[in-house]
């Protein structure tokens, strides 16, 4: 074999014990859910042959040409029992696509199909395109709803960073073939983190969105709003109201954004969502949960205070740290739920639980009393009847302070 062969199988060789790593779920956990020990897809997942010209012609130095930065923010689904993430790969020029990695198990071994996602564009194409949420409508179609940005054009002369977000929608059936529909219109100028609602709702296509005034900032606008469309070609929505609104010294305090679309259980509507707040390092993205009625999606019934992931260990450091993202959540059949998460614009994780459990966590963790002393009274009340069982003998195990 020649040496460069024998580099480029040294290549192969290392992405393939980084796919076919065993993927166990780190314990004891918290009781809601595992994290898995390492991440499911990454830049590394990125095949080669996207990456490299294989011709030793025309790459004698075997040079990495079309570089991948990151892996991050998936979307997911399960389609015949097999698992599908709709990965937001961003190449080395920063620009994001869409790229479907697949594996038989939902925590491991993920490879990435031949080729990226040839998204359809509109009349006027996207520049960017990012965190796609699969939605399996009870219309028969599966939906792909993402943020479409292009430049702002009413930004001034030399104003090269101003850009406007809106929320773009395909369609398919097999996750191969796609139809582009016009962008979702609403009353706000911006839109990002927009979801569709997998069932109708008085008979319409039932949207949660993410108004917002400027790209970054929410503005007067934020929180999850919520609205109703007669139609998906086009989906149109008149009137936006707000389902979960941005809230003072909360995880949500700066914006926050519905993640995947929710999932339906006996309790109600299952929410999975992301909240910002901002710090003198910058904002900080965590992961929350609320459940809303199960007649009417948005009228929120449990909202547990605090978060449900926050940036841990690694997934604190990267081109945006501290940034928990999650667009992506697989619930089987046999209740076992799968929640992909990305940390720091970086790379996608899964953290493993059940249905049971995050309905349990969402109605018996009590909600954010707003206030430091609120907080210790209901802390108190915790502590204070566990001290209670601790008399238990068969408690002795635990030590007190
Ligand atoms: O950089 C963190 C996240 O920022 C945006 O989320 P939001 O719209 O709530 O601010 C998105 O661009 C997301 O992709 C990104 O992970």
């Amino acid at each position: 074999m020649s040496a460069w062969l024998e580099q480029l199988k040294q290549l192969a060789d290392a992405q393939e014990r980084l796919i076919n790593r065993p993927n166990p779920p780190v314990k004891p956990g918290n009781g809601i859910y595992f994290r898995h020990e390492h991440p499911v897809v990454t830049n590394e997942h990125a095949p080669l042959y996207w990456r490299y010209d294989l011709n030793p012609e025309t790459n004698p130095l075997l040079l990495e040409r079309i570089g991948v930065n990151a892996a991050f923010n998936p979307g997911a689904i399960e389609l015949d029992g097999k698992f599908y993430l709709m990965v937001r790969v961003e190449g080395a020029d920063r620009k994001s696509f869409f790229a479907v990695a697949e594996s038989d198990s939902p925590t491991e071994g993920f490879r990435f199909w031949d080729y990226p996602v040839l998204l359809p564009e509109t009349e006027d194409p996207d520049i960017n395109v990012y965190d796609m949420r699969l939605v399996k409508h009870e219309d028969g179609y599966i939906y792909g709803l993402f943020c479409s940005e292009r430049k702002d054009p009413s930004a001034p002369m030399g104003d090269t960073s101003s850009a406007v977000a809106q929320g773009g929608i395909v369609r398919t059936k097999d996750l191969k073939t796609w139809e582009r529909l016009p962008d979702l219109k609403t009353p706000s100028p911006q839109q990002r983190n927009v979801v569709l609602h997998p069932e109708f709702v008085n008979g319409k296509y039932a949207f949660y969105t993410r108004p917002q005034d400027g790209f970054i900032d929410t503005g007067a606008g934020g929180g999850i709003g919520w609205g109703l469309s007669e139609s998906m070609n086009p989906a149109v929505i008149e009137e936006e109201t707000i389902v979960d609104e941005k809230v003072y010294h909360t995880i949500k305090e700066v914006k926050n954004g519905q993640g995947p679309a929710p999932i339906k259980t006996d309790k109600g509507w299952l929410h999975i969502a992301h909240g910002v707040r901002n710090t003198a390092a910058g904002l900080r993205y965590v992961v929350y949960a609320f459940m809303t009625d199960l007649n009417e999606p948005n009228k929120v019934i449990y909202s547990p205070g605090g978060h449900l992931i926050a940036p841990e260990g690694i997934e604190r450091v990267g081109d945006v740290s501290n940034v928990i993202f999650c667009n992506g959540v697989i619930a089987r059949d046999n209740g076992e739920v799968y929640i992909y998460y990305a940390s720091s614009d970086t790379r996608c994780h899964v953290a493993s639980t059940t249905i049971d459990r995050l309905v349990d966590y969402v109605t018996g963790t009590p909600s954010d009393p707003l206030r430091s002393r609120a907080c210790v009274e209901q802390r108190s009340e915790l502590i204070a009847r566990n001290l209670e069982l601790m008399q238990r003998p068969e408690y002795a195990f635990l030590k007190r302070g």
